[in-house]
Formats: C-alpha cells, structure tokens, sequence
C-alpha cells in the first residue's frame, strides 16, 4: 500500500558546482528519496549559488544537468517530487534581495563554509560579495516554499539556523508569513570526510581527485580511491572518531551503503586487515552506484524528456514560490 503523504514540505538543493559524490549522496540525496514518499518534497540544483565560486559556462551547464539527472536516477521520482533548476524561478533571488535587507553582516561573517571559501577563493580568483550572500539566497530557497523541513549533511546547519532566525524576523517584524524550518539530518552520514585527509569534508571542489568518489567513477577508479585512501596507525578496524578518524570514515561509508551497525562492521571485521576492508569496502560502493549508473544512462539518451522533467517541475515550483513572495511583498508595503 502507497505510504499516506504528511502536508508537511521539505525543500533541500545542491549546488552543481562539479560532479555529486557519494558525501552528498550518503548526506542528503539518499534522505531525498526516502522523503519524498512521506512528505511534500521538492528537490532543486541550486546553480544561482554555484556562481558564487567562478564557473565556467559549459561546465555549469553540463554540471546543473547531472545533477538533475543523477536526482533522477537515485531514485527520485517527477511523480512524487517536484524537481527543478533555481534558475527558473525568479522568485527565489527576488525574495533574497528582501532578505538581504534584514540580515546582519555580522551573521553573514561568521558563517564557517564561508570563512572556508574565503581561505581558498582569495588565493585564486578573490572573493565577491555573492559568496558572503550565499546563505541569504538559501533562506530565500527555503523560505519561498513554506518548507518545514530540509535534509541536509551536518555543513549546512548553520545556513538553517539563519534561515529560521530571518524567518522569525519577518514574521516578527511583518507578520506571520513563513513557516520555522527544520534541519533533517542523518547522523552518521551527515559529514563524510576526504579520503585524503579526513579532518576535511569531502567536497567536490576539491583540487585532488582522490580525496572524493563521484556518483559517476568508474570500478577501477573507485578501487583506485579506496585502496589509497589514508588510514589511521593501528590495524583494528573499529569505529572512533577522535582517535581513528580516517578508518572512522570509511566505516561510515560502509554503513551508509550496507546498513549495517558500527557494531555488526566491527564484528565482521575483527580479524582482517585494512587491505581486506578496503577491497570489500571498494566492491559494495561499485554494486551500490551500478543501477544509478545504468539510470544515468538511460536519462542521458531521453535528453527531451529530461528537460520536459525540468520545465514541468519549475512551472511548479514558481506557482507555489510567486504565491509566497507576492505575500511578502503585500506586507511590506510594495505596490503590486
Ligand atoms: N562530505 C559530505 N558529507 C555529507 N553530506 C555532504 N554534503 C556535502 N558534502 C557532504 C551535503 O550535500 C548537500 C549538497 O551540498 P552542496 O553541493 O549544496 O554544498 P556543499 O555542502 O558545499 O557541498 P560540496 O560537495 O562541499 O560542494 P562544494 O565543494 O562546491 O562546496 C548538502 O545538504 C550538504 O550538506
């Protein structure tokens, strides 16, 4: 029987700013799926906010079509999500302008993914002021659709909590017109480190290649990854992450596509080394992302029914999102 859908919304996005890997995949995609079944989701590919870091036209393209593509093919479903590109809905930088306006520098400054950025964008391109606004566009994002909900990896739980303050100021200052979202997160899956260094998050911005597994790497590159990811010093493999951080986070991995207990993987592996690990570690994450994979595919052929995918879910998603901003709009005295 069809599982009975709650009225409550969830709303999450990601940004195509490269190749999804199996940290957004294990962190917020995989919770996508799952929720859409129960609630009102909508999923969108946030590429107003992958301009914050400089991207090349065609590779922005290419990218806000896999990351589509790759919702598509884990399993989200036009029929049960509305799935669409930020892009498409002018509402949503229209409503962060307005934002904008009730923001505290201060709030902004102190956001840690931005102070990040900073450390790596100055070196290279500089730092506009897009990448401080960042958050404010996703309040906007949320906000727009009246969203109770947001699955999300443990980095962006800060960018929630401005959400729900700009919300409560609004409403405070307006009148009640948003509803007070929720950060939905999976514990232990919510941050997966870099293979290379597992005191950073895996990112997809990531210079080195290693450090990450695309949803899309082939076998031998997934193999490749996992066999040189770092280890801890010791053989045991069990599951602590302050003093065994980088075998920690494999674990982590191998729960998140198993969904086994740290206690059944520790038992499994009582006797085994790290290269035993790894192989079975390697062979688990290749059969999880082969029917993704196929999916790709198979989405990559029907390219016209793809986008028709796209348009359909972003005329959804703008009635739902003019709705709201009109609301806005009325309460703070714009002539409409
Ligand atoms: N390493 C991770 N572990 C668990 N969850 C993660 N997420 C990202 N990295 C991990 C979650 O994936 C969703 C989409 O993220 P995003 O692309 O919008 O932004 P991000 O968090 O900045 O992701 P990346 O991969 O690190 O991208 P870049 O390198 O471009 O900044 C979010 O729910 C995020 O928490």
């Amino acid at each position: 029987m069809a599982a009975v859908k709650e009225q409550k919304r969830v709303f999450s996005g990601i940004q195509p700013s490269g190749v999804l890997h199996i940290g957004n995949y294990l962190g917020a995609i995989k919770q996508f799926v799952k929720l859409q079944y129960t609630h009102n989701a909508i999923f969108c590919v946030v590429d107003e906010h992958a301009i914050t870091v400089p991207q090349k036209p065609q590779e922005l393209r290419r990218n806000t079509l896999n990351t589509a593509m790759l919702y598509l093919a884990s399993g989200i479903d036009p029929k049960e999500a509305i799935i669409f590109v930020q892009s498409q809905v002018p509402a949503h930088t229209e409503l962060a302008w307005i934002l904008n306006t009730i923001t505290p520098l201060g709030e902004l400054e102190r956001m840690t993914q931005f102070k990040d950025k900073v450390q790596s964008q100055a070196k290279e391109a500089g730092v506009f002021a897009g990448l401080l606004n960042y958050p404010t566009l996703m309040a906007a994002d949320i906000l727009l659709y009246r969203t109770d909900a947001v699955p999300i990896g443990d980095d962006q739980k800060q960018h929630i909590e401005l959400a729900r303050s700009l919300a409560e100021r609004f409403n405070n200052h307006f009148g009640n017109t948003f509803s007070m979202p929720e950060p939905l997160i999976e514990e232990d899956t919510a941050r997966i480190m870099s293979l290379q260094d597992p005191t950073k998050k895996m990112s997809k911005s990531d210079d080195n290649t290693k450090s990450y597994i695309h949803l899309l790497d082939t076998p031998d590159d997934i193999r490749l990854k996992i066999k040189s990811a770092v280890t801890d010093s010791g053989k045991e493999i069990v599951y602590d992450r302050k003093k065994r951080p980088a075998i920690s986070n494999l674990i982590s991995i191998y729960r998140g596509y198993t969904k086994m207990t740290f206690k059944e993987i520790e038992d499994q592996y009582k006797e085994k080394t790290y290269a035993d690990f790894k192989n079975d570690l390697a062979e688990v994450i290749i059969g999880e992302l082969a029917p993704l994979q196929k999916r790709f595919q198979e989405l990559s052929a029907d390219k016209t029914g793809f986008e028709h995918i796209l348009r359909d879910g972003a005329r959804r998603a703008k009635s739902i999102a003019d709705t709201t901003l009109q609301d806005v709009k009325q309460k703070m005295g714009f002539f409409i």
